[in-house]
């Protein structure tokens, strides 16, 4: 087994010399948004704060969070740091509003990202004489230029296949003999069952692992993938906001997944409550980025569920690990790679008359794929129609929900009154998926 570490000078680091470091980071960090970014000065001097309030990492909860919404409500470069002129790359991901959250990275930040990136795939076991797949989507998405990067930072040769035409992803698998895939998780399993379906042999095969993220799966999947293709599956967590690909990864040892925590400093806090929770408590996982210049961000709420453990492990690695995340704290969906938030189905439903907004989500998968069914209720007046009339709004709901999200949905009429009601939170979404 390749058990490689990148840097080794900071990966296996000793906590207390860590610490030091990040202390340091941050002090430079608080400055430069105090300093450069009016929504951070203001919200300090709300809270009555100066940069010289925070010395050490325990001051950092004096400082408030950031989340999404102040990302959407400074759209799209309000909280950059920076001026555009040192800003080389911009990438953005989907939201709720249609306004799509853009992140934007300075020349030293693609080089941190790199660097993260770098880290990732050598304890995937990836090295220089290493084929990368890179199946994840090159785009605004993160995946696919972040993974990009990363493996030429090490020397594999990368091949940047983006998503979709898998005959095409199979044959160049084979012909250029791929080792590592980069993709979805749920994209390998698919992967998997088409190397089968196309009669393909896993002996003209060389792949031998997966870095495989950016929605949640379980150890069952991981188990299944691994069976199917006979490779290590390894899983990679990120955000675009954050940086991308490269926040935390798993090592060979797959106990939880490193946090590069020289760059990104992972707190739990309780979503409620918004209290700092202790070691080894579930909660959702808040980032301050400690050396990003672009894009800086304090106390960043992920909305993503985990523990953190900063025991040892045995690859050698001192970053804490965070467990595979169990979901999210709010109702994101995330569907065939796409993040789709009910209410987005919610605010289209409220567009046509002819239908109410009692509604129910229902995802599945199947062939490895997932899938979307919506089941609505039709408004009483029109559920007397003809039946071809209720075709039309069914045609025309279906057309309206697919141009918005992007994903193809089965849309089921029910009768009035058929959908369960409740008097706390309706339930919106059932989520037959078995990983
Ligand atoms: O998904 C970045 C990424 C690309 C990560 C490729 C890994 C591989 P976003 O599109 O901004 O960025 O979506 C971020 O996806 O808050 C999680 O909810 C979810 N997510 C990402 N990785 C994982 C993972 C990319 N390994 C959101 N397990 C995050 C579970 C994940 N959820």
């Amino acid at each position: 087994m390749n058990m490689n570490i990148w840097n080794r000078h900071f990966e296996c680091m000793e906590r207390d010399d860590l610490r030091y470091n990040q202390e340091r980071r941050l002090r430079e960090t608080v400055e430069r948004v105090y300093f450069n970014v009016p929504y951070y000065r203001h919200k300090m001097q709300k809270a009555g704060l100066t940069p010289e309030a925070v010395n050490t990492l325990d001051d950092l909860r004096k400082l408030p969070f950031t989340t999404k919404d102040d990302l959407r409500d400074n759209y799209p470069f309000g909280l950059f740091a920076v001026p555009m002129s040192e800003i080389v790359r911009l990438h953005a991901s989907s939201g709720t509003t249609g306004k799509p959250t853009v992140v934007g990275y300075t020349r030293n930040d693609i080089a941190t990202w790199s660097e993260v990136m770098a880290r990732t795939l050598t304890s995937a076991g990836a090295d220089r004489d290493d084929f990368i797949h890179i199946a994840y989507g090159y785009g605004l998405f993160t995946g696919g230029l972040g993974l990009h990067y990363g493996g030429e930072k090490i020397g594999a040769s990368v091949i940047p296949v983006s998503g979709g035409n898998t005959t095409r992803q199979l044959q160049l698998m084979r012909d250029l003999g791929s080792t590592i895939l980069a993709c979805t998780p749920s994209y390998a399993l698919f992967l998997a069952e088409a190397i089968q379906e196309n009669g393909v042999n896993r002996g003209d095969l060389k792949l031998k692992a997966g870095v495989l993220g950016a929605e949640p799966w379980t150890e069952n999947m991981r188990k299944e993938i691994e069976g199917k293709l006979e490779i290590k599956a390894i899983d990679i967590y990120g955000l675009s906001e954050v940086i991308g690909p490269g926040v935390a990864s798993e090592c060979m040892i797959q106990n939880g997944l490193h946090v590069n925590e020289d760059h990104f400093y992972p707190e739990i806090i309780d979503p409620d409550t918004l209290e700092v929770l202790p070691e080894g408590s579930l909660g959702e996982l808040v980032f301050t980025t400690i050396t990003k210049e672009g894009l800086p961000l304090v106390r960043y709420r992920t909305r993503d569920l985990t523990r953190l453990n900063s025991e040892k492990c045995a690859c050698g690695r001192t970053f804490v690990r965070m467990d595979k995340c169990l979901g999210r704290s709010d109702d994101m969906l995330i569907v065939r790679g796409v993040n789709l938030f009910p209410s987005q189905i919610e605010a289209l439903l409220l567009e046509m008359k002819e239908i109410k907004p009692h509604y129910l989500i229902i995802v599945d998968r199947m062939h490895n794929l997932d899938t979307l069914e919506l089941q609505v209720e039709v408004d009483e007046e029109f559920f007397q129609d003809k039946i071809s009339q209720l075709q039309i709004i069914r045609g025309r709901l279906q057309d309206r929900l697919e141009n918005a999200v992007g994903l193809s949905i089965k849309v089921t009429l029910v009768e009035p009154k058929t959908i369960e009601r409740s008097e706390g939170k309706s339930r919106r979404v059932i989520d037959k998926r078995k990983f």
